[in-house]
């Protein structure tokens, strides 16, 4: 494909009125008929042709205005279809009629069919692929869709908006009618046919209108959908409290399919959704599942508001829809769990993922200037930094300001595709405040590095902090301007209080915010009687890398006293993380490592103190991943080193602690009944954390296999068959337990998902064998994008040492299976091949074996354009 630039943006020639679709169903050869008014737009070249888009699409008719289209006033192609000589000022009447195999669509994008269920995934440009279309989301029309199929097999019909009505047609066949009156882009549009259940319930709005609420999952599963109802009735009532928004038609739909390139879909009234993020129950769903569908289900339910009522006027803007409905679920998530342990867990998913896409080959601004595959740019840049960014100008404007920001852009903007410059000047407009300098978090790619430096001025009283702000360059963008850093800070004096400096100087300071703004910037606080320690960036508030040498006192000071449990964690992260890189280092060197006593006191005082909660302990003791010391570590990466360094770590906390871990475990027995609640999930994670630690120090699996055997639900019960497979990957207990789990779960491909990533993860020598040995497993389907993310996945993603072995085969083995996958399902090969963007940080052997691997792939023949654009930039 070719490269799409912002600057080339410009309206449509033609303004499409209406739409009037009529789809007769069948599993090879679905007719299409689609019926479109369109009238030139003012002003409009009067001899531009109308140009509309397709994707492997086969027409079979054409009419202007109910009369057959003379052959010499249109040229078709495979990718669009030109129609000349058309009116200047009347409207006129498309009707195109096209045939597709809804069978064949193995990409699962337009109309394809899951498990004898046809269904539609239209965004980014999947409509195309159903008929010609100005397939473009600043194209807004009234849709009326007429589904028609065969009665028996496809009892359910579904589709945007309103049900119109429906009735027998022929032989064996019915119809259904629905109309959408609110105008939509073409990326909103959604059919559903077939045999499925449902779970049914009811929301009354703030206005007191009644919603009827419908959740379609396959038959016998009703029952798992419980969970993601009450999800949705929570989000809606939410979405009305928090952000006064209320929803628009009388029934809201949502359907559960097995094969899915994403988690969810908002699709105007009739949501999509992988069956992975809506069916839950005790025995079947873990605690992260949970939290997952509630989220989820939130997230696309925010979309009424932000994506659908507000859409984005190109595919440019995607973060003008995803950046702020993820902020939006991430504020609910917090208001109905534990917002610092939520924190916490956006912050670390937020390193983890965006950190190395922002400092890689792939790195682009949340708001990107060009793209080849649209498809690649979902990225965790768009959506959690894009998210972080909303953030900033929550934290920037307070909350009434921000308040009054966003209902400016609900008031200003509902029905229209507006873009991020729309949003930003809401903010403005409501606050009066200048953000353009604050708008290069839109526009300038890359984590901004931020050293710091302080001093103590005993006699005059003062306290100086010396920031420095630099953006790395990224690809395409090599000099940087300095940002607008939004920081929250605390002084913590001796006692732990906090002291409060009677004036600032050197720069904007607002309430608790301290505004970075120039390239270096020196804050100096007046009438500090002691040497007070900054606990910086609070909260997060901005999504920086802070380099700042607190002292290991300091730190713990920080663990101990700051009343932000994120600060907290932070401290303890910021002690473990240079002594787990020293660990590296000496396990690399082959010289013993040692465990720093301020961390291990500090971490098991956490762990038994019972004042805070189980599930923030457990994420003190989750200490940083073997990707976050590779990130410290910066370049010349060995994932073994990483890995034989954190585990000696580990296994000292573990000796150290036993005690504590031991009196944990027991104290925490589950209670019952069962709730999935955040209480719950916490006291799970805190025991299961214990039961880690156990295993480290007693180097057995016997605590792990009697855990399996008592577990009675299932984070219990992964978690412990996490301990056996990834600890003990050889003992007869672990081979036992899953078998044993197999057998119990062979008719549930989403727990066996499960079962093949804790294999996929079991880390050293082998894990790329039994990988290999996992995919002709009966349970593994290459179709199903779920098996493959579960198991390729999770391997090239989550098992450094396995994946990165010093051979480089699991490289080749990866670019094999990305080639045949790419073959299918050109956005899932796509989206697996990331999982090499940070290679050339890998040590020399390693990233010229990866190297090896990503040039066999570019020099495969018919590569999908998703794969080459990743592969190419993943090269330069
Ligand atoms: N389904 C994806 C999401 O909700 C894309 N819109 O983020
Ligand atoms: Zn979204």
């Amino acid at each position: 494909g070719r490269i799409i630039h912002l600057a080339d943006y410009r309206p449509t020639d033609f303004v499409l009125e209406r739409v009037d679709l009529t789809f007769e169903l069948d599993p090879t050869e679905t007719k299409v008929e689609a019926r479109l008014i369109f009238h030139r737009r003012e002003g409009a070249d009067p001899n531009a042709p109308l140009v509309l888009d397709g994707d492997e699409l086969k027409m079979t008719g054409l009419l202007f205005d109910q009369i057959e289209l003379a052959p010499e006033r249109y040229t078709e192609t495979p990718d669009s279809l030109t129609i000349r000589d058309l009116p200047a000022s009347v409207p006129f009447e498309i009707t195109i009629t096209t045939l597709i195999n809804p069978e064949a669509n193995t990409q699962l994008m337009g109309l394809y069919r899951s498990n004898g269920i046809y269904c539609t995934q239209c965004e980014a440009e999947g409509f195309r692929r159903i008929t010609f279309f100005p397939d473009r989301p600043d194209v807004l029309a009234v849709y009326t869709v007429n589904i028609i199929a065969d009665k028996a097999a496809n009892p359910l019909l579904l589709s945007n908006g309103n049900f119109l009505g429906g009735a027998g047609y022929g032989e064996g066949k019915h119809f259904a009618a629905w109309f959408d009156p609110h105008p939509k882009p073409s990326y909103l549009f959604a059919l559903v046919a077939g045999d499925l259940g449902v779970v049914e319930d009811t929301f009354v709005t703030m206005s007191e209108r009644e919603v009827a609420l419908k959740i379609y999952v396959e038959h016998g599963k009703e029952a798992r959908a419980a969970y993601a109802m009450d999800a949705l009735k929570r989000s809606m009532k939410w979405d009305e409290e928090v952000f006064g928004r209320e929803y628009d038609l009388d029934i809201f739909m949502i359907v559960a399919v097995s094969d899915f390139n994403m988690g969810a879909m908002e699709n105007k009234g009739l949501n999509i959704f992988n069956d992975k993020y809506v069916l839950a129950d005790p025995e079947t769903a873990t605690d992260q599942d949970y939290a997952n569908i509630e989220a989820i289900i939130a997230h696309e339910y925010f979309h009424n508001w932000t994506g659908n009522r507000i859409t984005c006027r190109d595919w440019f803007q995607l973060c003008l829809k995803e950046g702020l409905t993820v902020y939006r679920d991430h504020e609910f998530s917090a208001d109905q769990r534990s917002r610092a342990v939520k924190r916490i867990a956006e912050v670390r998913h937020l390193r983890s993922e965006q950190f190395p896409e922002d400092s890689g080959p792939l790195a682009h601004p949340v708001r990107p200037t060009k793209y080849r595959e649209i498809n690649n740019f979902y990225t965790t840049t768009v959506y959690e930094k894009g998210s972080e960014v909303t953030r900033m100008i929550a934290t920037i404007l307070g909350r009434d300001g921000f308040k009054k920001g966003m209902d400016l852009y609900f008031e200003r903007h509902d029905g229209d595709a507006a873009t991020v410059e729309d949003f930003v000047k809401c903010f403005e407009d409501a606050s009066g405040r200048d953000l353009t300098q604050f708008s290069l978090w839109y526009h300038q790619a890359g984590t901004p590095q931020i050293t710091v430096s302080s001093s103590y001025d005993a006699s005059a009283k003062t306290f100086s902090l010396s920031l420095e702000q630099m953006v790395p360059a990224t690809p395409g963008q090599t000099a940087k301007e300095p940002m607008h850093i939004p920081l929250k800070f605390t002084l913590i004096g001796e006692n732990g209080a906090e002291a409060q400096p009677s004036a600032v100087s050197g720069g904007e300071v607002t309430g608790d915010v301290l505004h970075l703004t120039e390239r270096s910037q020196t804050f100096v606080f007046a009438g500090i009687g002691a040497r007070p320690v900054v606990s910086l960036n609070r909260g997060f508030s901005a999504p920086v890398n802070l380099h700042y040498s607190q002292t290991t006192d300091d730190l713990a000071h920080i663990a101990r006293h700051d009343s932000d449990l994120f600060a907290r964690w932070q401290a303890i992260t910021d002690l473990a993380l240079p002594n787990l890189t020293a660990a590296a280092k000496a396990a690399a060197a082959g010289k013993p490592v040692e465990c720093d006593a301020a961390l291990c006191d500090a971490l098991l005082a956490i762990a038994s103190d019972d004042s805070l909660e189980p599930a923030f302990r457990a994420q003190a003791l989750a200490l940083p991943s073997e990707s976050d010391i590779a990130r410290e570590l910066g370049a010349n990466n060995d994932p073994d080193a990483i890995h034989q360094g954190r585990q000696a770590v580990l296994t000292a906390i573990a000796k150290a602690g036993s005690a504590t871990f031991r009196s944990l475990y027991d104290g925490l027995a589950a209670s019952t009944p069962f709730s999935p609640d955040a209480a719950g999930a916490g006291r799970r994670a805190l025991r299961n954390a214990a039961l880690g630690f156990l295993a480290l120090s007693d180097n057995s699996p016997a605590g792990a296999a009697e855990a399996y055997a008592r577990a009675d639900n299932m984070t219990d019960l992964s978690q412990a068959l996490t301990v056996l497979a990834h600890r003990f990957p050889d003992a007869t207990e672990t081979h036992a337990a899953l078998a044993a789990f197999e057998s119990r779960f062979a008719a549930n491909a989403l727990v066996l998902d499960k079962w093949f990533s804790i294999q996929a993860t079991i880390p050293g020598e082998g894990a790329l064998e039994r990988v290999m040995r996992l995919m002709q497993n009966p349970h593994f389907a290459a179709s199903n994008p779920n098996r493959v993310r579960a198991l390729i996945g999770t391997f090239a993603f989550g098992n450094p040492t396995g994946f990165n072995r010093p051979d480089g085969k699991a490289y080749h083995f990866f670019a094999e299976e990305i080639l045949s996958i790419d073959k299918r399902n050109p956005q899932l090969a796509a989206r697996l091949l990331t999982a090499l963007r940070s290679w050339r940080l890998l040590e020399p052997v390693r990233a010229d074996q990866a190297r090896e691997a990503l040039m066999t792939i570019e020099r495969a023949s018919s590569l999908s354009s998703d794969v080459a654009d990743i592969v190419e930039r993943m090269l330069k």
